[in-house]
């Protein structure tokens, strides 16, 4: 896809509490995820990516090869094993993945807009979208 690379900070966040549930994150924590202000970093060598979620409260980060499955396990935030399935392709400018495990229709898909980073994130019918503006 266009190159996703670069320092991407959070200026839309919607229906990320609905989506948080349907991962059955405890609402506390919601609370505080809910607040907070992400930052997105995105590097990329050849088929090589890194994505890393930064806030003051919490990191997550996790590194793949398109096309290729891995496991993923989503510490700190729901604390579950999943296979992402060979699913991360790039699908018209998108680049997406499925996560395949106890949470049904889970996954998620990044693409660039002009001089924003587009992030939609799916689990069980609840669809998440946030937006970044480049840093
Ligand atoms: C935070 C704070 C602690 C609680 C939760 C979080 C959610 C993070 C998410 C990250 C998604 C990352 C993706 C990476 C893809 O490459 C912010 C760490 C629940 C949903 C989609």
């Amino acid at each position: 896809p266009t190159s996703l690379c670069g320092t991407w900070d959070m200026i839309s966040n919607v229906n990320f509490d609905a989506y948080m549930n349907a991962l059955g994150i405890g609402v506390y924590l919601r609370k505080i995820a809910l607040r907070l202000k992400l930052r997105k970093v995105i590097e990329q060598q050849g088929d090589q990516y890194i994505i890393k979620t930064l806030s003051t409260f919490r990191n997550y980060a996790i590194s793949f090869k398109t096309g290729q499955e891995f496991e993923e396990f989503t510490k700190g935030l729901d604390n579950r094993h999943i296979k992402v399935r060979t699913d991360v392709v790039n699908v018209g400018n998108k680049l997406t993945c499925e996560q395949v495990g106890e949470k049904k229709n889970r996954g998620w898909a990044h693409w660039v807009e002009g001089d924003k980073l587009h992030l939609e994130l799916h689990c069980d019918g609840e669809v998440c979208k946030q937006v970044f503006k480049k840093n």
